[in-house]
This record gives structure tokens, sequence and C-alpha cells, in this order.
């Protein structure tokens, strides 16, 4: 346990904003549910805990859901002593909360390898795995952070749709906001147009927190604002997230984001995903192979418990959308920034970079 929790010291003194870490043998996370009202730090005792956790957005965000994989898979390993078979389980459970982000799939099976070719102790062998997956994904966000800052320019208004940020991810700035911060702490001028994003509230709950945290100007818009302020010349660039890019570069991301890119299309405003390699899933040729999450209704009937259409209204949630790949004007990486033509360019991303 040394290992993890001392990661999780370092990072702090960094100023990195931690979703989930180790502490007194324990893991915690920080509950954002109740952002930004209350900075709640939850215990976590079982990898049942965990995946409730995930289930009820707790913690969110697909790269740090992805972290849970990694911090999960280790937890049930130091709980069930290095049972491989306790470890399989545990990973099959974490991969069953949420299907679209495709992080989470991955470092749960990078993990559950780990622990069957293991060939000391199978604790401290996925101890430093999940430090080396953590680290990779934090070291992803400073250079996706950098890849994408070249693309924005001093004095531009950069409109971002739910949370891509620290707290969805390793605690950098995440995705898109790794690219924000970046450009920020290069001393460039910019501004943040957050989109609230119904029905969870992620852009004016947490996006909007982080960005004060940053220090970097913004203004909250609700998301059917997006095509007026698109129009009327209040935005240059889009910068979204992405919870899975299929090969051609089709993209889901939070729902909504699809209505923004042809908004965005309709009004020349570029518009980018920000991205690691991990979250490219070249198992799946095409955004409509992507599984969408469907959410409990209630989530739209109600914000925060409190009903705000009739008794038996029905109601559709689905999680996220799909954004083809001919509204995306580039996936932003760690490797660099891939454009069109997808397919090509991101078949030879492990080769090439800027291509
Ligand atoms: P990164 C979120 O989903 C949104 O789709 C958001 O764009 C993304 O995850 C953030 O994750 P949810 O978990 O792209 O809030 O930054 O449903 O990894």
């Amino acid at each position: 346990m040394r290992l993890i929790e001392e990661l999780a010291n370092r990072h702090r003194e960094s100023e990195l904003a931690l979703p989930i870490w180790f502490e007194n043998r324990t893991l915690r996370l920080l509950d954002q549910l109740k952002l930004p009202f209350e900075e709640d730090i939850q215990s976590i005792a079982s990898i049942e805990e965990l995946g409730e956790a995930i289930r009820s957005m707790m913690i969110r965000g697909s790269g740090a859901i992805g972290l849970c994989g990694a911090y999960g898979v280790y937890l049930a390993a130091y709980q069930s002593k290095g049972d491989v078979e306790k470890i399989r389980q545990a990973g099959d459970l974490l991969k069953s909360t949420r299907p679209t982000a495709v992080n989470l799939m991955k470092t749960v099976d990078e993990m559950v390898a780990t622990a069957v070719s293991a060939q000391g102790d199978v604790v401290e062998t996925l101890e430093q795995k999940a430090v080396e997956i953590i680290e990779r994904q934090l070291e992803f966000e400073y250079q996706l952070g950098k890849y994408g800052a070249e693309l924005i320019e001093d004095g531009d208004t950069i409109m971002t749709h739910c949370h891509s940020g620290a707290l969805g991810g390793a605690g950098y700035g995440g995705r898109a906001l790794s690219v924000i911060r970046a450009a920020h702490e290069q001393g460039k001028n910019i501004h943040v147009f957050t989109c609230e994003t119904r029905p969870y509230l992620q852009g004016a709950r947490i996006t909007a927190y982080e960005l004060k945290k940053f220090g970097i100007p913004h203004t909250l818009i609700t998301d059917n604002m997006s095509g007026f302020c698109m129009n009327t010349g209040k935005i240059d660039k889009i910068v979204v997230g992405s919870d899975r890019v299929s090969a051609n570069g089709d993209l889901a991301n939070k729902v909504g984001t699809y209505m923004h890119a042809l908004a965005a299309k309709e009004n020349g405003i570029p518009f980018y995903t920000a991205t690691s390699s991990h979250t490219i899933d070249f198992d799946t040729p095409s955004g409509d192979a992507i599984e969408v999450e469907m959410r409990n209704a209630d989530e739209v009937t109600q914000i925060k418990g409190v009903r705000i259409a009739p008794e038996g209204t029905s109601a559709l949630y689905p999680s996220f959308d799909i954004t083809p790949n001919k509204l995306i004007s580039g996936i932003i990486t760690e490797k660099g920034v891939i454009t069109a033509p997808f397919e090509q360019n991101l078949g030879r991303l492990n080769e090439k970079v800027n291509v």
C-alpha cells in the first residue's frame, strides 16, 4: 500500500485535484454529486461500494472511472490477498457499471491480465501496475494539454460541454480542461463558455467549479443557448471530452455533444474532442456500434430529487450521443492532433505524431 499512498501525496503537492486515492489503507473519493456546495470525501470499503459509486455518478468522467479500474482491481487484490478468481470477479463487476466509456474496460483488462501473468506477489505486482496506469493517465493529460493548447489563440472563447476536467480524469485537467488549463498557463487570454449539461448538470456544478479554481474566466449557459452563442460570434472554438472514439473517428460523448457539433459545422466553428489513445477503440469500427448507456428516466423528471414534470410523465435519458467524424475538426491526443481522414490517421496513431 505504501507505493500507491505515496503517489497520492506527491500528486497533491503538485496541485492536482484527485478524484480517487488511497489514504491510511482506505480507498477514498470525492463525492461529485455534492459539488460544488460540499467537498465531501467518502471512504469505499469494498468493490461493491465502488461499483455503486460509479453507477450513482458519485465518481464519473471517463478518465476517472478508468482510474477506478486500476484502484478497484488493486483493492480486490489487497483484500483477497491476491486471489486471482476474486480479482477477475471484481473486474467483471466494475466493467458492468457503465458501458460506454472504454477506459474503464481497458484498465480493468490490463489489471486482470497483470494478475493472471504475475510471477511474484500478485498484490505487489498489481500495486505497481495501478501506479503505472495512474501515472500514465496523468502524463497523457499534460501531453494532450500541450498539443491542444497549440490550437488555442490568445483571445479565444472556447465552449465545452459536460465536465471533462481534473476530477473526471487524473487530476490535472482531464481531457478538455487540460487543453484549456494549458492554454491559460501559457498566458493566453481565454474565456470559457460552459454548457450546464442537463440532466446531471456536470457543466454547471463541476466545470464551473474547476474553472473557478483554476482562475479561468468563464460564463455558464444552458445547453439550448449554444446555437445562439455560435451564431452571434461569441464562440471561437469548441473542445469536448470523449467517452469512446471508434476506429473511424466517430465520437461518443455526453448527450448534447452532437447537437453542438451540428451547430458548429453550420457556423464554421472548429470542433475538437480531447482524448487519449486509450479512449480510441479500434475494436469498434464506427459510432453506430457503440453501446449508449440508457439511464433512469427519474434523472430527467427530477433535479436533485425535486420533481419538475407531472407525476407519471415518461422520459428518456440516453447518457451519450454519437457525433459522426465528418463534424469533427480534430482529435486531440497525447501523441498529437489527428485530423481527417480519421480512419487512416488514427490507425497510424502509434507511429506518428501530428498526422
Ligand atoms: P473525459 C462524461 O460523462 C462526459 O461524457 C464527459 O465529456 C466525459 O465523461 C468526461 O470524461 P459522465 O461520466 O472525456 O459524466 O474527460 O456521464 O475522460
